[in-house]
């Protein structure tokens, strides 16, 4: 077990946006793997100086800073929780088949449940995004997320290449990717490798939060879906993926 485990003075820092569901990913391995951290909100451009000054090249959340070490992206902090615990979190049997698993869900579920959530609330009804934002910020970076937000908004929908079309051509990949979900949970024994809660099963429930709404959840209980999103989260309400999603935060979460 690594000194950074429960019970030392020595906690890391995790860097967030809490409505980001790679950021619950790191959070809920860290929760899990029980080890203890401070959760530090981040304010959109802000976040990106952070980076900086912690020598990033890439700004993307989470960032886990334990004293000089900075560890980013969830997979990074998973992996060096992993290492850090006498829990686990690896999944059973052939690691390149986990490991691809992830990758999967990460570029599918992880990119295109978001480009469809903000194709439709950044661009169509963007005064119930940012209250996300400011939640849990201090002050200052509360006043500077309410001041800025027109130019955050309008970074966010470039970045992200939001728009209509492309929001419904990720409605396309997710359907798809929870059909390849549903397959695998089809063939298993209630997890998606092996018959133990694993890495991958915390990847894809985390990732696919936003769609499953389970009411355990850190922050998406203060999230106001739009209303097309609304309508497909109720039409998909009883996938079982979704189900599924909802039964591993309530037993895991
Ligand atoms: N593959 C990365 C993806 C992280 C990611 O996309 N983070 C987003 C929030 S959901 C972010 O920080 N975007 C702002 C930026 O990149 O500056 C991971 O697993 O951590």
């Amino acid at each position: 077990m690594g000194q950074w485990s429960s019970g030392t003075s020595l906690k890391p820092i995790l860097y967030i946006f809490a409505i980001s569901h790679f950021c619950e990913k790191a959070r809920w391995a860290l929760d899990y793997l029980q080890i203890e951290h401070d959760v530090v909100h981040l304010a959109p451009a802000l976040h990106s100086k952070l980076a900086n000054k912690l020598g990033l090249k890439s700004s993307s959340l989470p960032i886990l800073k334990l004293g000089e070490e900075v560890i980013q992206g969830s997979e990074k902090v998973i992996d060096w929780a992993e290492e850090q615990s006498d829990n686990s979190l690896k999944a059973v049997g052939d690691n390149r088949r986990a490991q691809e698993i992830e990758d999967r869900l990460g570029d599918g579920i992880g990119v295109h449940t978001r480009r469809m959530f903000y194709s439709e609330a950044l661009i169509e009804h963007s005064a119930t995004v940012r209250p996300i934002f400011m939640k849990d910020l201090p002050v200052i970076p509360k006043a500077f997320t309410w001041l800025m937000w027109p130019v955050i908004r309008r970074k966010m929908i470039s970045r992200m290449d939001l728009g209509k079309e492309q929001g419904e051509q990720s409605v396309k990949i997710i359907d798809q990717e929870l059909t390849w979900l549903e397959s695998m949970l089809f063939e298993s024994d209630g997890y998606l490798l092996g018959n133990t809660f694993s890495r991958v099963d915390l990847s894809a429930a985390a990732l696919l939060a936003r769609l499953a709404s389970p009411p355990d959840h850190p922050s998406f209980k203060f999230m106001v879906r739009p209303p097309r999103v609304q309508k497909l989260t109720e039409d998909w309400y009883d996938r079982p993926a979704l189900t599924w999603v909802r039964a591993v935060y309530s037993q895991h979460r």
